[in-house]
């Protein structure tokens, strides 16, 4: 199928494009970008710096120079009209000349919300608005909800068997999808601001949860344990990396964690593959962040067998008094202990939103995505579906294909190798 798309969409279509390539690395700003364009041809264009300035428009613009006069910028979020840390994108591009600004989003940002525009129009500039918008807010869907909801955009991410599980019951790290997914998965974990499990998943399968991709090493997200009872061991990949990517665990020692506390510990080792950990839900903002280390370097990720045994055998879950020990031996490698209430996962996403985090992908198991799914808290869902079964002893995904909670509506779906992904998007 084929269709005849306009200029402007094709123009915006590219930058839309280009503001990819920033996700992850401007927050608290959105990654936008913007192309000048003059008799059909692209004669600046930019996204916006890492760490969220200069903005796109004042790049694209002094690569355009002269020729910006009488061109036309397409621009994937409305121009700033505050001085911020910069002075307003709005009138960089009415001092450049341009004689038209087409833009896909109107910016919810309380300072611009539509002045950007009229600024733009009050100097005689043509400006259009809505172009390739859905596409756009896909592209800002971090820092829209940020705005909007006060906390990060979450996607879940499944990969499924066959036969609907995530893995097998003990049976630690389980291949259900190929390269091309798993390739696929570290693309986002790259644009992502953050990366979250359960302690059940952190015990089972030792993960880095790093992004492995050869030049994206360094794009990996902050990544966060669900760890009531802080049992990540100081052995894990997780705790021995913390000083090169920064891990949070978040820990249910105020007040509010009695009852979280008074249950059985999980037991190791624990239950699968990103799947069936005892864990709930975090948070609570303000009941406070223990501190983070830093110096020292340790490798990402050590080779296979590396390791002295399963990291179980490190931070045994022994008596919940022994918990500030357990915590100050993470701490002491520079993993920052986060207190939260475990059953409030609205306020853990809210205070993680205060810290500049827009965007948070979780990736399991089992329970933390239904504890999600059940907060209604899950704005995408990525489902990558393998050729083979589990059988015996699965643990069951929380959706499966065909099957996805009300109000998720499929959006697209790929054939990456032997595997099938479906990306659904919530509606509404
Ligand atoms: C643009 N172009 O490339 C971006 C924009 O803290 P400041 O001063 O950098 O302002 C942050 C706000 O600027 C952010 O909330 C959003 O409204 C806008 N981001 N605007 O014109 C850009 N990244
Ligand atoms: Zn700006």
């Amino acid at each position: 199928m084929s269709a005849v798309v306009s200029d402007d969409e094709r123009f915006m279509a590219a930058a839309i494009r280009l503001s990819r390539r920033n996700l992850g690395l401007t927050a608290t700003n959105p990654s936008v970008a913007c192309l000048i364009v003059r008799d059909g041809v692209v004669v600046g264009s930019a996204v916006t710096a890492p760490g969220g300035r200069p903005h796109a428009e004042t790049q694209a613009l002094a690569m355009a120079g002269e020729a910006a006069r009488g061109a036309t910028a397409y621009v994937t979020l409305e121009p700033c009209s505050h001085h911020g840390k910069t002075p307003p994108c709005a009138d960089a591009l009415i001092a450049s000349g341009v004689a038209r600004v087409v833009v896909s989003v109107v910016d919810p940002d309380a300072r611009v919300a539509g002045r950007g525009l009229s600024m733009l129009r009050d100097a005689g500039i043509a400006v259009e608005t809505g172009v390739l918008e859905r596409e756009g807010r896909a592209a800002l869907a971090a820092y829209l909800t940020r705005q909007t909801r006060k906390r990060p955009h979450v996607t879940l991410k499944l990969a499924v068997s066959s036969d609907g599980m995530l893995g097998r019951l003990g049976a630690g790290q389980v291949a259900i999808t190929g390269p091309v997914s798993r390739g696929q998965v570290h693309v986002l974990r790259a644009e992502t601001d953050a990366i979250l499990v359960g302690i059940g998943t952190a015990l089972a399968d030792d993960p880095d949860l790093t992004c492995r991709l050869p030049g994206l090493e360094g794009r990996s997200p902050v990544r966060i344990v669900l760890d009531p009872r802080v049992e990540l061991p100081p052995a894990s990949r997780l705790a021995r990396t913390a000083r090169d990517v920064p891990v949070i665990v978040v820990a249910a020692l105020g007040e509010e964690a009695d009852d979280v506390l008074a249950t059985p510990p999980s037991g190791l080792p624990a239950i699968s593959p990103s799947r069936g950990e005892i864990d709930g839900g975090m948070v609570s903002p303000n009941s406070g962040v223990a501190a983070v280390g830093n110096a020292g370097s340790q490798p990402i990720s050590p080779p296979e067998g590396e390791m002295a045994g399963r990291p179980e055998g490190g931070n045994p879950a022994a008596s919940p008094n022994d918990w500030r020990a357990r915590a100050a031996a993470l701490e002491a490698l520079g993993v920052e202990v986060l207190i939260c209430d475990p059953r409030r996962l609205g306020d853990l996403l809210s205070a993680l939103a205060t810290r500049g985090i827009s965007s948070l992908l979780v990736e399991g198991g089992a329970r933390t995505a239904q504890s999600f799914l059940d907060a209604g808290l899950v704005d995408r869902i990525m489902l990558f579906t393998g050729p083979d079964p589990i059988g015996k002893d699965g643990v069951a995904s929380p959706c499966v294909s065909g099957q996805m909670p009300r109000g998720f509506v499929l959006r697209h779906t790929a054939r990456y190798g032997a595997d099938i992904f479906e990306d659904y998007e919530r509606d509404d």
